[in-house]
């Protein structure tokens, strides 16, 4: 299979002309594993298809929105019924208040939340508003988080694990990564350390609560326990990016799998059901900061843009998250009601059920081929790593065969299944995936690494 065809290469070459490495997010040039990336002509179900007509089963599902598949049918009915009214207001319509609504009844952290049109909007205002709620400028970050481009956060760790962070991208002053501190992911006692250092000028702890932008690994037992006590001692705002995590893992998403409470959480993907969208919420004392309550200033001409809200609500509805809110009825308010039992066909249980039944052949896959893969998982996002050794957090990543993730992937390209294009990030499995496609990828990944 020709993956990247004649056409996807006219088609990228051109793109070289009029976008910078031909494309509008780095990740999706290729560059980390080599050639060039080839073009979607459409998608639906578990499947894309490029612009040269090869079939590929999708595990990036465009990053982690598609929970439901690509084109899914409820999604694109309640965007073109939301379209037929108009497809911005720049005033408030009745879907915000829905979505608004539904995001506090499921994850009971929020008692109020606020919507933009990314998660790096949320995770940049959910730290300005830290940063105005205590009056204190530093933050902490964790190495292999990725909480978006926004300038406090492209930083990376200083000499000493406890030194003032410096900038990880051009453009970012030095004067902006001094204020974040960079610490090791999973380590304890440079947690305490740096709350004993700095504890009564951090503003925030901003982590995704189950890194995902370094391949994939879990908090130990312990560590986030720990730091929210240590937050709470020190009057630091704890942050929860949840922007990939939210509504994936559960319906109160990392926070809710991990019984954790923090103060303020940052969303997207799922909630705009591929459509832009970010939110950022928490408890109501802090929210009330914003304008035009208060004096943190955030605003946005697209947030709770109607057909992303129509889009996320029909994404939630099938995820049982909103059971009998109207997506379609503008005049009314619609109504969320929380299921309280598990019904036959939670798309949760669906989702766990393929990911341990993805995660015991690419296990044996390995196995049987002797090559030595540490594959990691949580409800339906999953990384392999080419090493023996378990992967804690970043360092660990690093030590990774990235050579062997190479041909593996592009193994794995020209078998027809799409694996995310870097090492360093998760795959995502939907309520779309078949065991057919599972045991196509599974019986694809036995002949790839034997080859490697
Ligand atoms: P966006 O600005 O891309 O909507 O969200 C930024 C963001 C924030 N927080 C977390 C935990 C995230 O994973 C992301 C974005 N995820 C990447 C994939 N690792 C987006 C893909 C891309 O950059 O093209």
């Amino acid at each position: 299979m020709a993956v990247i065809g004649p056409k996807s290469e006219a088609l990228f070459a051109e793109a070289l002309r009029y976008l910078p490495g031909g494309v509008n997010s780095p990740v999706r040039a290729f560059r980390a594993v080599g050639g060039n990336p080839f073009f979607v002509d459409r998608a639906a179900g578990a499947h894309l298809w490029t612009v040269d007509g090869d079939e590929l089963i999708d595990y990036v599902g465009t990053w982690g929105p598609a929970i439901l598949g690509h084109a899914n049918p409820k999604i694109i009915a309640a965007v073109k019924a939301a379209a037929d009214h108009g497809t911005s207001f720049g005033i408030p319509n009745p879907l915000e208040v829905t979505m608004a609504r539904l995001i506090c009844t499921m994850v009971p952290s929020v008692q109020k939340v606020r919507m933009c049109n990314s998660g790096t909007e949320a995770c940049m205002s959910a730290i300005r508003l830290a940063r105005g709620f205590t009056g204190r400028d530093n933050i902490i970050k964790f190495d292999g988080c990725y909480h978006g481009h926004g300038d406090s956060l492209l930083v990376k760790a200083g000499s000493g694990a406890l030194t003032l962070g410096h900038p990880d991208s051009a453009g970012v002053p030095a004067d902006f990564a001094k204020h974040t501190i960079v610490l090791p992911f999973n380590d304890p006692e440079a947690l305490k350390a740096a709350f004993a250092r700095h504890g009564q000028e951090l503003a925030a702890v901003i982590l995704e609560l189950v890194p995902a932008n370094a391949g994939l690994y879990l908090p130990k037992p312990g560590f986030l326990e720990l730091l929210r006590k240590l937050a709470t001692d020190h009057g630091t705002v704890l942050i929860a990016d949840e922007v990939m995590t939210g509504f994936r893992l559960g319906p109160a998403g990392a926070q809710g799998r991990f019984g954790l409470t923090p103060d303020l959480s940052t969303f997207g993907k799922i909630i705009g059901g591929g459509l832009p969208v970010g939110a950022f919420g928490g408890r109501a004392e802090i929210m009330d900061c914003l304008a035009p309550l208060g004096p943190v200033y955030q605003a946005g001409t697209l947030s709770g843009n109607p057909l992303a809200m129509a889009a996320g609500m029909a994404a939630l509805e099938q995820l049982h998250l909103c059971v009998g809110a109207d997506v379609s009825s503008r005049t009314s308010p619609g109504r969320t009601s929380v299921p309280t039992e598990v019904t036959r066909n939670d798309p949760y249980a669906r989702l766990e059920s393929l990911g341990a039944q993805l995660e015991a052949g690419m296990k044996d896959a390995a196995k049987s081929a002797g090559v030595p893969v540490q594959f990691q998982r949580i409800g339906s996002m999953f990384c392999g790593y080419f090493t023996s050794e378990p992967v804690h957090n970043l360092s660990d990543a690093m030590k990774s065969d990235r050579k062997r993730f190479k041909q593996f992937f592009h193994g794995m390209l020209t078998a027809g299944v799409y694996l995310a294009p870097s090492q360093f990030e998760a795959g995502f499995l939907s309520t779309a995936h078949t065991t057919q496609d599972l045991e196509a990828t599974v019986g694809a990944a036995a002949r790839v690494m034997r080859s490697l």
